[in-house]
């Protein structure tokens, strides 16, 4: 691996995953000068960050991968859901293959970004004091790019060891023999969980909201089989691009409410057997708009897994009777063996509705039951997604507009890519876009090439600056909330709706369908970009 230098050019990317890689290539080919910055120090995004024990994808093979032939047909994946250092090593592939190490500069984070409208250019620091100018500022900075560790009283004063799962040490930790407890239990958490139970002399995992986690089937791959499947590969490449989610299939046509009882048990018996986040994204059609629908699937996934809880006292704990949320509403994660571990001695769970966190002494954490002892905190408690990444780069616009402050209030974009008052700035998978609902690669792709074709053609006709213009912008964040309200997602306090983040407004902050999306912005393509004021 080398590292490009870092200097004026005519497109910045700045983020080093599935999207910012992908765009590079694109525009390299498209004979821009684009460069690539990263704070990391080696690609992979989000699996460069997340390096903590158990975390891996919770979408499969080959469908989490590029679609470039080039790119697929010498590698091969040891498993269906690869971990964070298999991952690792397909990005290196990635820019083996694509020749793009001299166009990326890692371990060099972007400070700060200012519009200068007299030399229509974005004028870039760096936290090593490098000082760059580029036409295009384009941020793939993904969704999960700004960690959210909470306030909670006294953890300064912890004599163990604290660390938020997205800033595991790269070094790596062992939990072996040690008593760690883990604030959260979404996706994150449950896979800390999962290894911590099999290591740590004891685990306390602290729960506020119960995670409605599918269970992963994970599958070891041999080359051979993989040889035979990849002869499939371009179709399932072309059915991603078909579907709301990004994935291979998408939901079937049919109601849950217009089948018997028996035919609706069929459908979900055969996605809960297939595994992975299929319960969710291929299910009945009204999963996600109707609460009545929602709820037979609901009662389908807490009666397996109650089935699994071996403590008849922890079934409404971790698998209510009552859904917390409808299902689907909060993002599923992925499990292998999490409903099982809480049958061993050395774990427990501690239900923070009932039993809050009051502080964290030297000892560990205080709840209103008594102390946790523990030397090992773990916040796997996420992240302020989609807006968080790049509100914490000083970015400013047109009269040196912040956009910190324009989306203090509420998120505005025109088409999740571009915000009005900052001129030639285009971001991939970010708010309003699909990105949370979206399959990461598929929307790389489907980004990538779009915001290819749209600097080919500001080029092509000699145009230098674009702005969304600000009727498109509303009409588009008014029109993302309301397709949101046709859905149960603002049914659930989650990420996907801003509630995470004390403070944060709520909004729906992702464009629920990626088939729908790439159909619009094909549209304001052909229509000569409409919305975007050009000059
Ligand atoms: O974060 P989360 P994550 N006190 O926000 C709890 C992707 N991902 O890192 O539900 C106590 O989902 C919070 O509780 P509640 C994936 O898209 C993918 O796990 O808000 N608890 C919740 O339990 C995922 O959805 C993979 O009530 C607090 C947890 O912390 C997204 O990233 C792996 C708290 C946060 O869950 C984020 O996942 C990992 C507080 N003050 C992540 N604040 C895979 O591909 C928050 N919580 C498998």
């Amino acid at each position: 691996m080398n590292n490009g230098p870092v200097g004026d050019c005519e497109a910045l990317i700045v983020g080093a995953g599935f999207s910012g890689v992908y765009l590079l290539h694109r525009l390299r080919e498209a004979g821009f000068d684009a460069r690539l910055i990263d704070a990391a120090a080696e690609p992979g995004g989000v699996w460069y960050w997340n390096c903590y024990p158990g975390a891996r994808v919770d979408s499969q093979v080959p469908i989490y991968e590029y679609s470039i032939p080039e790119l697929w047909r010498d590698w091969t994946w040891r498993e269906r859901y690869p971990g964070w250092r298999e991952l690792r090593a397909y990005f290196r592939h990635v820019c083996d293959r694509l020749s793009l190490w001299s166009h990326i500069t890692m371990g060099t984070r972007v400070a700060s970004a200012h519009w200068d409208e007299s030399e229509r250019l974005w004028r870039v620091t760096t936290d090593a004091g490098d000082m760059l100018r580029a036409r295009y500022l384009l941020p793939c900075l993904g969704f999960a790019a700004k960690a959210h560790v909470p306030e909670i009283a006294g953890l300064e004063s912890f004599a163990g060891e604290w660390h938020h799962t997205a800033h595991w040490p790269q070094r790596g930790l062992s939990m072996a023999g040690r008593k760690v407890a883990i604030i959260g239990t979404g996706a994150s958490g449950v896979q800390v969980a999962q290894e911590a139970a099999a290591e740590a002399a004891h685990v306390t995992l602290l729960q506020r909201t119960p995670i409605l986690a599918l269970p992963m089937r994970q599958e070891t791959l041999t080359i051979a089989q993989q040889e035979r499947e990849k002869l499939g590969y371009p179709a399932i490449f072309a059915a991603r691009l078909q579907t709301s989610g990004g994935f291979d299939t998408g939901s079937v046509d049919t109601s849950a409410l217009d089948v018997d009882a028996e035919a609706r048990r069929y459908l979900f018996e055969k996605q809960w057997q297939a595994g992975g986040l299929r319960f969710w994204y291929a299910n009945f059609a009204d999963l996600l708009t109707s609460e009545q629908a929602n709820r037979h699937a609901y009662d389908f996934w807490r009666d397996k897994v109650r089935a699994r809880i071996a403590d008849p006292a922890l079934h409404e704990t971790l698998a209510p009777s009552e859904p917390p949320h409808p299902f689907g509403t909060k993002r599923p994660s992925l499990e292998r063996n999490y409903y099982e571990i809480f049958a061993q001695e050395n774990v427990a769970l501690v239900d923070l509705a009932r039993t809050p966190v009051q502080r964290i002494i030297a000892e560990g954490i205080e709840t209103a039951d008594g102390l946790i002892e523990c030397d090992l905190i773990v916040f796997a408690t996420g992240f302020d997604a989609g807006r968080g990444g790049l509100m914490q780069i000083d970015i400013r616009g047109r009269n040196d507009l912040r956009l910190a402050d324009t989306w203090r209030e509420q998120v505005t974009a025109y088409l999740g890519y571009a915000v009005h008052g900052f001129p030639n700035l285009a971001y991939l998978y970010g708010p309003l876009s699909p990105s949370g609902f979206a399959n990461g690669p598929t929307a790389a792709e489907i980004q990538g090439d779009w915001v290819r074709d749209f600097l080919v053609t500001l080029r092509d006709r000699g145009f230098t600056r674009f702005e969304a213009e600000e009727d498109a912008e509303r009409e588009w964040t008014e029109g993302v909330a309301a397709i949101g309200s046709m859905t149960l997602f603002p049914r659930a306090m989650s990420w996907y709706m801003g509630d995470n983040i004390p403070g944060k407004p709520r909004q729906l902050l992702n464009y629920p369908s990626v088939i729908g999306f790439a159909k619009i912005s094909e549209d304001v393509a052909a229509d000569g970009y409409r919305g975007f004021a050009l000059a």
